[in-house]
């Protein structure tokens, strides 16, 4: 068992209760499992790379990418994209372990920052679930300042030592942020509003090319997995929509 499998098992196994209507998302030949052989000696050790993909009828695709490379590499990057009929929040959490220890961020990511309605609307309501793990997982340091747009004030960054915390107040927050935003999910209704609809699309969009642009695991799988395979999975898996809107 590693660190983040309980997150994975929990999120399947929570989802398929919660949504009668999930079902697979497809995922590109080549990358459901990719493993290579890392390091020299001692120090050798097989990197491998699951995928999962699911969708239901809101939430367009909801992704998991998890890699496994010994105590000292372990990462979960679980991200759901709504359908682009919905004004929902992005679902992200980046669950990263290297050697130099953890690094957690959580949250429901808007998809409008200065919309005073859409804060009321999908920020406010889970504030009080951030504001209790916030003093387990105290914030987090320096992250890229172009980020920043993207988080919303309920944007749990912190950066744990212990394994424990780990596996305590961030699985907790981790369960708690995934039950409030299926709650979201229950109460959306979809949009026909063209103005609206145009919105959505663009601030997909923006997102989308900012996470595959600048994604921080990028060297990694590059390191690991070579440049060709890497740029297929940002672009044709881990963020895919502007392949699937050229597609449509
Ligand atoms: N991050 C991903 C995917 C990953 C992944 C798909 C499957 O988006 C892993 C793997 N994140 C990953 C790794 C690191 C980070 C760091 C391996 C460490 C990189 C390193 O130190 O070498 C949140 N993730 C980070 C950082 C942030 C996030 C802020 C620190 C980056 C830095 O300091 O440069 N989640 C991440 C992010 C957004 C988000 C940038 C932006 C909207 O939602």
């Amino acid at each position: 068992m590693t660190l983040y499998q309980p997150f994975l098992d929990h999120a399947i196994s929570y989802l398929t209760d919660r949504l009668p209507d999930l079902r697979p998302y497809p995922i590109p030949v080549g990358f459901a499992s990719k493993s290579a052989i890392v390091g020299k000696g001692k120090h050798e050790n097989e990197v491998v790379t699951t995928s999962y993909g699911y969708q239901s009828s809101k939430l367009r695709q909801i992704r998991a990418a998890h890699v496994q490379g010994g105590s000292s590499l372990q990462v979960l990057n679980f991200v759901i994209f709504p359908r682009l009929n919905y004004d929902l929040p992005f679902f992200g959490a980046d669950l990263v372990t290297l050697p130099g220890g953890h690094l957690i961020a959580l949250d429901m990511q808007p998809l409008f920052r200065d919309h005073h309605d859409y804060q009321a609307k999908y920020t406010k309501p889970i504030l009080p679930i951030f504001e209790t793990y916030q003093p387990h997982l105290p914030w987090g340091g320096d992250f890229p300042e172009e980020a920043s747009q993207f988080f919303s004030p309920a944007f749990l960054w912190t950066r744990p030592q212990q394994d424990e915390v780990v596996e305590t107040h961030v699985f907790s927050a981790f369960k708690d942020y995934l039950q409030a935003y299926l709650d979201f999910c229950d109460q959306a209704n979809p949009t026909t509003d063209p103005a609206l609809l145009e919105e959505i699309e663009a601030s997909h969009l923006r997102y989308l090319r900012y996470r595959a642009e600048k994604d921080p695991a990028r060297g990694m799988f590059t390191r690991f997995y070579g440049a060709d395979w890497t740029e297929k999975y940002i672009h044709g898996f881990l963020f895919d929509l502007e392949k699937q809107v050229a597609k449509s």
